[in-house]
């Protein structure tokens, strides 16, 4: 399976991982592990961690925009760069779609991707680009809306369920809501087509709208929100009676599930799952089936997130990075904790822009296993994050020499992984081992 769920065979089965030669720049210790040099990490599949000291000479190199914020523990940012040597290559799939914004590989080969302007469409393996599929409702596609994000029902296999995330047109203005239909056997049209969810309140803007779907190993799906950023409405993301700046969790008939944290609190609305979210744009549940997402923060403040039932993240009123103005994060004075907030795992400052996030759990890859990849919008590039006790101890950043930005990674069902690019004439990359 390929979902973002995924459960991970035992690492002991799989080869031990040729990894990664010395930081480029001679300071981490990511060096493991086939000739056993290194004590093997249960967690890690060959990797090793870095020393837990902060990186004396971190890949990130440029000057913070918020120079005088300090991380809270040492490895919060600026990781060491790693580099994996692992050999692959980028076909091009297919091109000439527009504004990609997301890519979830069927089980046979085959990939489903949403173009912004409210298409679906599905890919043959050998890149043949299907009619949109009929059956999608309208989206607002103005600024940053549209048809955004897809998932696959946890059985689609016998069900052919798609769930997809739209930017709704409403009355008033507009909002994140999520559908779902059956994909018909044809593939050319989804049935049953219904509104299952919809973040409230409507709101009369075109930014901010999250969003990421992914299905949890409890089978709930869970819906990653923005908090449509202007200061008028930003301070929604600590206010439970809005759903933004939230990640919801919900069944997949779009129904709360009676274990959701603030069923039954007055004022609050019960498919809350966590608070204090900026725009997220990124979820991937990691191999223990927890949840971690990436927002997009100011000026500095893109964050990575492990994100727990109940909890809040802190935005606006703790964050790193500043205004895009310039000027200290109005509504937390340019603080970057509080109590009662959590802390980030990671923060990039300056920023990386990110999109989708997988974890790698395949064995086409056995470097990669259990590396968290992030696309990079602004950036333009594959980030790959290696994690140990859930901190951050090594950053690769691959695929820099297309530039393009990326929109959306995902592992496919081979074990390889599917890229799509933000373009007017975007395209969908396979990374696979060099043959
Ligand atoms: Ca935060």
């Amino acid at each position: 399976m390929s979902s973002r769920v995924r459960l991970a065979a035992s690492a002991a089965l799989l080869p031990i991982a040729v990894l990664a030669a010395c930081a480029p720049r001679g300071t981490a210790s990511d060096t493991a592990s086939a000739s056993g040099t290194s004590g093997s990490s249960a967690a890690a599949g060959g990797e090793v961690a870095a020393a837990a000291a902060p990186c004396a000479t971190p890949l990130e190199t440029r000057a913070p925009n918020a120079a005088d914020q300090k991380p809270a523990f040492p490895e919060q940012t600026r990781a060491c760069g790693v580099t994996s040597n692992v050999a692959y290559d980028v076909s091009v799939v297919a091109t000439g779609l527009s504004r990609l914004w997301s890519v979830e590989p069927l089980p046979d080969g085959a990939l489903l991707v949403s173009e912004k302007a409210g298409r679906l469409r599905v890919v043959s393996p050998q890149g043949q680009v299907g009619q949109p599929l009929q059956g999608v409702p309208a989206v607002d596609a103005r600024g940053q809306g549209g048809l955004l994000d897809v998932a696959l029902s946890p059985q689609f296999a016998t069900d052919r369920v798609v769930y997809w995330s739209f930017t709704e047109p409403r009355q008033g203005g507009n909002g994140t809501s999520v559908a779902r239909g059956v994909l018909s056997a044809d593939r050319t049209k989804l049935d049953d087509v219904k509104v299952i969810l919809q973040a409230m309140p409507t709101y009369n803007g075109t930014m901010h709208y999250g969003s990421r779907l992914a299905f949890g190993p409890d089978g709930m799906l869970y819906v990653t929100l923005g908090e449509r950023s202007v200061t008028e409405i930003r301070p929604q993301a600590q206010d439970l009676n809005s759903h933004m700046g939230k990640i919801l969790r919900v069944r997949p008939d779009g129904t709360v599930p009676p274990d959701n944290p603030f069923v039954g609190r007055d004022g609050a609305r019960p498919e809350i799952w966590s608070s204090g979210h900026r725009n997220v744009q990124a979820a991937a549940f990691d191999a223990q089936g927890r949840l971690w997402d990436i927002e997009h923060g100011t000026r500095g403040g893109d964050e990575l997130n492990l994100v727990q039932k109940g909890k809040n993240y802190g935005w606006p009123v703790a964050a790193y990075g500043i205004e895009y103005a310039g000027r200290p994060i109005a509504n937390s004075n340019g603080q970057t904790q509080r109590e009662g907030t959590e802390q980030p795992v990671y923060y990039w400052d300056p920023v990386i822009a990110p999109s989708g996030a997988q974890f790698y759990t395949g064995s086409a890859f056995p470097a990669w296993r259990n590396s968290l990849f992030v696309g990079a919008l602004k950036e333009q590039r594959l980030v790959r994050l290696q994690l140990q006790n859930d901190r951050v101890t090594g950053e690769e950043h691959l695929l820099a020499d297309r530039k393009q930005r990326i929109r959306d990674v995902r592992q496919g069902f081979d074990g390889n992984l599917y890229l799509v690019t933000d373009a007017e004439a975007g395209e969908i990359w396979k990374i696979a081992p060099r043959r």
